[in-house]
């Protein structure tokens, strides 16, 4: 710009008087600068908005744009995280809405709310918290209250999921305050709808004080139904700083196609044609495609991918209905994208051996500990490749190598 400018005025003194130089001059800079925002590329990424629905039994690339060229760069992989968020959006999820036009939020004595307005409606929301006291606590975000072990130091806020987005069979389509506020109407699964409320929270957090938490160090986590929840949340809402999800199962930690294979091998798993008719968590435009897995855009080792570079643990179990090969292979090929972007101690998996669903066994508890530690509590806690569940061979689900991302 200062270049055109001075040659532009070099021309100009010598083509015009100096008397009517500014006169021109002025309010053709004065556009200039202001046409310049809106020229300049606002996001370097090109997102479409229509999505690849070509049947593939493997799992998609997650170092391919949808477009056929490759993932070379840890800036390439940021855009086709974008890709990835606004297909599985379209099909899986639902819109995940932005922070709405109107919000407050207050904090007293353990009760964090918000109120969020949007189109002249408007909802209010209260999460308590626990084990807050001292300055710069880490906290865990717990959908219904947590079913695992949190540990000293790490407040709890118990956020009760189902007030925003019911889950109790098809009749909570579109029940709930998030609904309230967007129409019942709105794209979102209930899993959306949770993490719209995880990041309002934070939203209220960052707003509020005497509440002692650090918003930088929060961790998310649910089980089961919860833990599919838990792993959304920490996919959609990047100030997550560590996913926790517990016994997620489908929908959650495994790949719906691989649990497709597990289902024609024979096994008791909970499918994608199963899920769209026993609850509400995934958006209506999910039932295209529930007996047709294999023709999504993506799959949830790129849902690990949206979390990537973020801390996230992920917690198992082997009940057949979870589907302990599909998470398994799913969350190996997960743990390869964290590897191209260089950071593989930032996700792991553990759930080896069967227990009583959502009891939380001590021999996960390192693990766990470990997680907590590096990515909540800043104390070191050794992360390193852990990776425990059934023998599962990633390889036969996958027709890609992982690069190393620069
Ligand atoms: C593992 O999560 C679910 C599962 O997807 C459902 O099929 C089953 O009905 O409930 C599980 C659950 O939430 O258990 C508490």
């Amino acid at each position: 710009f200062a270049i055109v400018w001075r040659k532009w005025h070099i021309l100009y003194s010598r083509i015009n008087p100096p008397t009517m130089k500014y006169s021109i001059v002025l309010p053709l800079l004065a556009t200039t600068v202001l046409a310049a925002p809106l020229e300049a590329p606002q996001d370097s990424c090109k997102v479409p908005t229509s999505f690849p629905t070509t049947a593939n039994a493997k799992l998609p690339n997650p170092f391919k744009f949808f477009d056929g060229t490759d993932v070379k760069t840890k800036a390439d992989f940021e855009c086709k995280n974008k890709e990835v968020l606004a297909a599985i959006q379209a099909q899986e999820l639902g819109t995940f809405p932005p922070k709405p036009s109107t919000f407050s939020a207050t904090y007293s004595g353990g009760t964090l709310s918000f109120t969020a307005g949007e189109g002249g409606k408007s909802i209010s929301f209260s999460v308590s918290i626990k084990g807050n006291s001292g300055s710069s606590v880490p906290a865990i975000i717990a959908y219904g209250g947590a079913s695992i072990p949190v540990p000293a130091g790490v407040a709890t806020i118990t956020f009760n999921n189902d007030q925003l987005g019911q889950q109790s069979g098809g009749s909570s389509r579109g029940k709930g305050k998030f609904y309230d506020l967007y129409g019942s109407g709105h794209s979102a699964g209930a899993l959306t709808a949770w993490a719209w409320g995880v990041d309002r929270v934070i939203d209220a957090l960052e707003a509020t004080t005497g509440h002692n938490i650090d918003p930088k160090r929060l961790g998310v986590t649910g089980c089961s139904r919860n833990g599919k929840g838990a792993f959304v949340a920490a996919a959609l809402v990047k100030r997550i700083a560590l996913g926790i999800p517990q016994e997620s199962g489908s929908g959650g930690a495994a790949c719906w196609r691989i649990s497709d294979s597990e289902k024609a091998k024979g096994k008791n798993i909970q499918t994608s044609s199963q899920i769209v008719g026993e609850n509400v968590w995934f958006s209506p435009a999910f039932n295209a495609f529930s007996t047709k897995a294999s023709t999504l855009s993506t799959d949830h080792h790129q849902l690990a991918g949206l979390v990537a570079p973020r801390g996230l643990i992920v917690i198992e179990n082997e009940i057949d209905w979870l589907g302990p090969v599909s998470t398994t292979a799913c969350m190996k090929a997960g743990r390869l994208i964290y590897k191209a972007l260089g950071v593989p101690d930032n996700m792991g998996f553990t759930g080896s051996g069967n227990h009583n669903h959502c009891s939380f066994p001590s021999n996960q508890q390192s693990d766990l500990t470990a997680f907590i530690n590096k990515f909540l509590l800043n104390t070191s806690g050794n992360t390193a490749n852990i990776e425990k569940g059934p023998a599962a061979d990633v390889a036969s689900y996958i027709d890609w190598t992982a690069p190393t991302l620069t």
